[in-house]
């Protein structure tokens, strides 16, 4: 076809806004994308943010447009390519070289953004799970925060901001520690999205882990500042939070908690600077990040800039327009998200970690690992193991489910089930994926069937049963 015309990138520089037209840059090559800024799914603020300019400064960022059905939507705007003596980038620094290094054994849903999870059967070799190997779960770059100049804003009633040093902080009150299991909303969203396409990260069943969080209490903070107890009858208010990881437009993480939750007698909720008799590391929030017994993963929020208490929930997107559950019946095109309330407690959860899905079992006595998890920060008081899809037994469990106290849940456990029949035999291999999965060798023998989505259950092999 007819070769494109060659522009400049001042010349690209001239169409910033939807009424000089919207164009941007990429790999050489420039687009009028004017009229896609309505229809972009991460909405207008924030692809207008690239008009006039290259687009790799962004995307590196949102890793999400490193798809082929983003480039190809990109292809249908082209109106032009940028001269070659201008095609070679200025170099645009990588928002995330800064983040730290993470450990090998981790299994990384998204780099960029950080996100990843320990194997499931590491999970469950520890109560507390090692500093290194608990799930990552970031929304922008790790922030560098430098603890000498650090202060955490706290915002007083009337206004008035407190801003406490960590030596402050430190000294000021009283230490505390709690033992918490954080779990992300979207743990298990891979097997999830087996029944119904879901968005987000395909998270295994290890977007959960355990830790022993040091630090002072936030209503002990909240106090000082001088806030009351809840009084019974208040209205309704929130305890918002602001991370100092900032997009690029300089919008912060952001999220919030109930009132009550923070500054009821029994509030343990944490301001932590310690993660298993550790400093807190940096992809866990350092040097202050919020800790809330039995609530969300989302509401901990890490690098901790600001606290503030208001009428309103956080104005935050991730507390306004994501982490919010619908019915089945709401998809991508019909959500309206003022119509649910912000996620806090997540229900009962359990799964099985060992064996793994598809492992080879050998003959003989089978043992179970597992972890269960209350929701609310409630303790676990019971764990079932069946063997046959829930018909029957649910005994034969001697884990070590009953954990107590708040915050607790996430509770280890080996359950050592009756042997299926024919046990004797060797070992068989389980095959395939999802509900295909096939007993190859020819005897009985239990193995992990995916049930529905949002549950394992121990069944006996297929061909075998009854
Ligand atoms: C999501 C296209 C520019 C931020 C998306 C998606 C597409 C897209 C197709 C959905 C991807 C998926 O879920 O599979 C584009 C195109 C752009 C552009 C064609 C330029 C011509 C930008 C810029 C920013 C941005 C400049 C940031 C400043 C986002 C975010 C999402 C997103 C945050 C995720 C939204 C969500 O998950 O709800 N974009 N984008 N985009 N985009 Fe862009
Ligand atoms: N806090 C900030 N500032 N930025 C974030 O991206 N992610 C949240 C929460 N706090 C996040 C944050 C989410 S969704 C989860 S599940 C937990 O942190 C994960 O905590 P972890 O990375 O310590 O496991
Ligand atoms: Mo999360």
């Amino acid at each position: 076809g007819a070769p494109y015309p060659v522009f400049t990138r001042q010349e690209v520089g001239q169409h910033r806004s939807l009424a000089e037209r919207v164009w941007v840059t990429y790999r050489g090559e420039v687009f009028d994308i004017t009229n896609f800024v309505e229809l972009h799914p991460g909405g207008k603020s924030k692809i207008l943010l690239a008009a006039g300019g290259a687009l790799e400064p962004f995307w590196a960022m949102y890793a999400v447009h490193s798809q082929e059905h983003v480039l190809e939507i990109l292809r249908a705007y082209k109106v032009g390519e940028l001269s070659p003596e201008e095609q070679s980038q200025p170099s645009q620094g990588d928002p995330y070289s800064g983040d730290p290094p993470r450990h090998p054994a981790l299994k990384v849903n998204s780099l960029k953004p950080f996100n990843a999870e320990p194997p499931a059967e590491l999970l469950t070799e520890n109560y507390l799970t090692p500093n290194q190997l608990f799930f990552k779960r970031n929304h922008l770059p790790v922030p560098a925060v430098d603890p000498a100049s650090y202060q955490l804003q706290v915002e007083g009633p009337g206004g008035r901001v407190l801003a406490l040093s960590l030596p402050e902080l430190k000294r000021r009150f009283p230490k505390h520690e709690v033992t918490v299991t954080l779990q992300c909303a979207g743990n298990r969203r891979s097997e999830m999205s087996r029944v119904r396409q879901v968005k987000g990260l395909e998270w295994g069943v290890a977007a959960i882990s355990t830790a022993r969080w040091g630090g002072v209490r936030l209503r002990d903070v909240l106090a000082h500042a001088g806030y009351e107890e809840e009084e019974e009858e208040a209205e309704e208010q929130h305890v918002c939070f602001e991370g100092l990881d900032k997009d690029l437009s300089g919008v912060a993480y952001g999220a919030s908690i109930p009132y009550r939750t923070a500054m009821g007698r029994e509030a343990d909720v944490l301001l932590a600077y310690e993660m298993n008799g550790e400093e807190l590391p940096r992809d866990h929030g350092y040097p202050l990040r919020v800790v809330v017994p039995g609530v969300v993963g989302a509401r901990n929020v890490k690098w901790l800039g600001r606290v503030s208490v208001s009428r309103e929930e956080s104005p935050s997107h991730w507390q306004q327009n994501d982490y919010k559950g619908f019915s089945p019946a709401v998809d991508w095109d019909t959500v309206d998200f003022t119509t649910a309330p912000a996620i806090q407690e997540l229900p009962v959860q359990s799964a099985i970690t060992e064996p793994t899905p598809g492992a080879t079992i050998p003959p003989g006595e089978l043992t179970v690992k597992g972890y269960a998890w209350s929701g609310g920060g409630r303790g676990v008081v019971r764990v079932d193991v069946s063997l046959d899809g829930g018909r029957t037994g649910s005994g034969a469990t001697d884990g070590q489910g009953a954990a107590a106290g708040p915050g607790l849940g996430l509770a280890p456990v080996a359950a050592h089930g009756p042997c299926p029949p024919r046990r004797r035999r060797a070992g068989h291999r389980l095959q395939g994926r999802g509900r295909q999965l096939q007993c190859a060798a020819r005897h009985g023998g239990a193995h992990l069937e995916p049930a529905g989505g949002a549950e394992q259950r121990l069944a006996p092999c297929p061909r075998h049963r009854g």
